[in-house]
């Protein structure tokens, strides 16, 4: 995890070099939190511990494993540190839930106990094993090496699984072979069963430079052995993290356990770049009998062509196929970016997105993701506008509830597409960097409009978070920009403030709008636009909640065009119960 403070202090250092940022004395920024752990008890005070996002009660946490729905309960595991807030010791917390909004805590899955795991319980998966849910997961052994090993529950019968046992007699089942890097191999997917009676996985891997899914195949889930061809290999892109590899629907939103391979489908294979600590995707076929994944025409090795799975700030990630209501839920981890001297002030580290649901658009091309219908149990109050007209230069405040921890929904209109700036494509491969020049001062043609979010009431918005969009004219056609700028986000020291962009998949000329769907709570922001075409997760720590001031919403728009609020519905949300011990739920509600 050091790289990913190493790559965090090095943008943040470039970031200095073009945006001013307001010098605030440490000495102030330590009696702010001095004030707020002296009345902080538990969630209700620290002023960034969200409110429905899932986090341990304390320490670190980072990716999310095994997800799975057995005998009426779903179950979290995590990547956890259960000594402190920053990445080291890591074993698998787990957590279980009704409905996937409140979770209680239960003990360690897995713990560092054993030759082959004594340095680490990496990331991992589950798989129904003849009714079963069996663990895969990488362990760091007592020579240093990724190794991948198998855990079964101690009592299958008991919902909760809380405990596991790792027979030393299986244990490892995978070993780096010669020419596999023993530092990176690592990150088994969840298994998925062949015609030819064999199961699968994909393991992540470095092959002197060149990243590999590498498949392995056992008839007995427990004796494996390496496929001649990897599942699918980069030469260009260095070690790939986290493979997901499932089949999605092309005429259904419903999602299909890992091992269907008939009927109108297509295969997806998600992996984590380490060299970008990005979510990337494939959309393509799995060929069955050769054991290789192609992907669709026009693929590239370039990790800047392929579709990003958030463009802002997640990693990691890892979906489930949910046979209860038969959907595919993603969760990914949402690292901090406020400094480590204020992770260890705040005791803990890293939440995951709330969980989403994910199926391929109807063009066959594109991963859409969206809250699960779950999240509605914790709307509040809401408050609606409708066709109102936000001119341009105008910037209107959403009020009448609380906004520091709500979802608002917006469809934007535009009367017409006249006036779009002419669009340059050397930004195709950035987007970022277009959005990066994009300021207040510069009325465009189409935008920026959009969202201000977690804004400070007083001294003009001194703190405030943009989410937004540009349209822009490309030969005959129209592109959407979207846009988050963190260079206002907050007046803390130490936090990194990038500003992140995507192009949205839309055909704006055809219905002339673009929705956005903003998640907001503490210090993170989740947005989905257009449906959930495009993602952008933003982690932000406004200082002025710091000493109690609450925070704004407000739509904007700073185009020379007018755009049209067709709807705008915002809701309060209610405080999840998220890790709490409370062993009487357990036993009364949960089983
Ligand atoms: N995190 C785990 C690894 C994985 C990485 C270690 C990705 O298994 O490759 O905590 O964030």
């Amino acid at each position: 995890m050091a790289r990913l403070r190493l790559l965090h202090a090095l943008l943040f250092q470039i970031s200095i070099l073009v945006i001013k940022i307001d010098a605030v004395p440490s000495s102030l920024l330590n009696s702010d939190y001095q004030q707020i752990q002296d009345h902080c008890f538990g969630n209700e005070i620290d002023p960034d511990r969200t409110a429905f996002h899932f986090q341990p009660s304390k320490n670190w946490l980072n990716d999310p494993n095994g997800p799975m729905y057995y005998k009426g309960l779903y179950h979290l595991f995590y990547q956890y540190n259960p000594v402190g807030p920053l990445w080291g010791n890591i074993t698998w917390g787990h957590s279980v839930s009704t409905d996937l909004v409140n979770w209680e805590a239960l003990d360690l899955a897995l713990d560092r106990t054993d030759p082959f795991d004594i340095n680490g319980c990496w990331s991992g998966s589950v798989t129904f094993v003849a009714g079963e849910p069996v663990i895969l997961y990488t362990g760091i052994d007592d020579k240093q090496r990724n190794v991948q090993n198998i855990a079964f529950p101690k009592n299958g019968s008991d919902p909760l699984l809380r405990e596991w046992v790792k027979p030393s007699d299986y244990n490892p089942i995978m070993v780096p072979g010669g020419d596999i890097d023993p530092d990176n191999f690592r990150d088994p997917s969840t298994g998925w069963f062949g015609q030819d009676g064999y199961w699968r996985t994909a393991v992540g891997a470095n092959m002197k430079g060149r990243a590999e899914i590498l498949l392995y195949k056992s008839q007995d889930f427990a004796n494996w052995t390496r496929n001649e061809f990897p599942l699918h290999e980069s030469l260009s892109s260095g070690m790939w993290e986290c493979p997901d590899f499932f089949p999605v629907s092309l005429s259904s939103r419903d999602g299909l356990d890992p091992s269907v391979n008939t009927g109108n489908i297509k295969h997806v294979l998600k992996f984590g770049l380490m060299k970008t600590l990005r979510d990337y995707y494939l959309v393509g076929t799995y060929d069955e009998k050769k054991d290789v994944f192609i992907p669709d025409e026009g693929y590239e090795d370039d990790y800047r062509t392929w579709p990003v799975l958030d463009y802002g700030h997640i990693y990691a990630s890892k979906s489930f196929f949910d046979g209860k209501k038969k959907r595919r839920i993603l969760w990914s981890w949402v690292n901090e970016s406020d400094s480590e001297a204020d992770d260890i002030k705040k005791g803990w580290s890293g939440i995951q997105t709330f969980p989403r649901a994910i199926w391929l658009d109807t063009n066959g091309k594109q991963l859409i993701q969206w809250p699960i219908e779950e999240i509605k149990s914790l709307r509040k109050q809401q408050v609606q506008l409708r066709d109102f007209e936000l001119q341009s230069g105008a910037r209107h405040e959403i009020t009448g509830i609380s906004t520091s921890q709500a979802n608002v929904d917006v469809e934007f209109e535009l009367p017409s597409l006249e006036g779009a700036e002419l669009f340059d494509d050397s930004f195709l491969l950035d987007p970022s960097k277009l959005c990066d020049e994009i300021t207040p001062s510069d009325k465009g043609g189409i935008g920026p409009f959009g969202l201000l979010v977690l804004a400070s009431d007083v001294e003009g918005l001194e703190e405030h978070t943009g989410i937004f969009f540009k349209v822009y004219k490309n030969s005959d056609k129209y592109m959407v920009l979207m846009c988050s700028h963190l260079r206002s986000s907050s007046r803390r020291e130490g936090v990194y403030k990038p500003t992140f962009g995507a192009f949205v998949g839309v055909d704006i000329s055809k219905d002339k709008r673009i929705s956005l769907r903003t998640l907001i709570d503490h210090s993170v922001v989740e947005n989905f636009a257009a449906g959930g075409r495009t993602c952008m997760t933003l982690r932000v720590y406004p200082k002025h909640v710091l000493t109690g001031q609450t925070s704004g919403l407000y739509v904007f728009n700073l185009g020379s065009l007018d755009v049209n609020i067709k709807e705008l519905n915002a809701w309060e949300m209610a405080r999840a119960r998220v890790n709490i011990r409370n062993d009487e739920f357990i036993s009364k509600d949960s089983v």
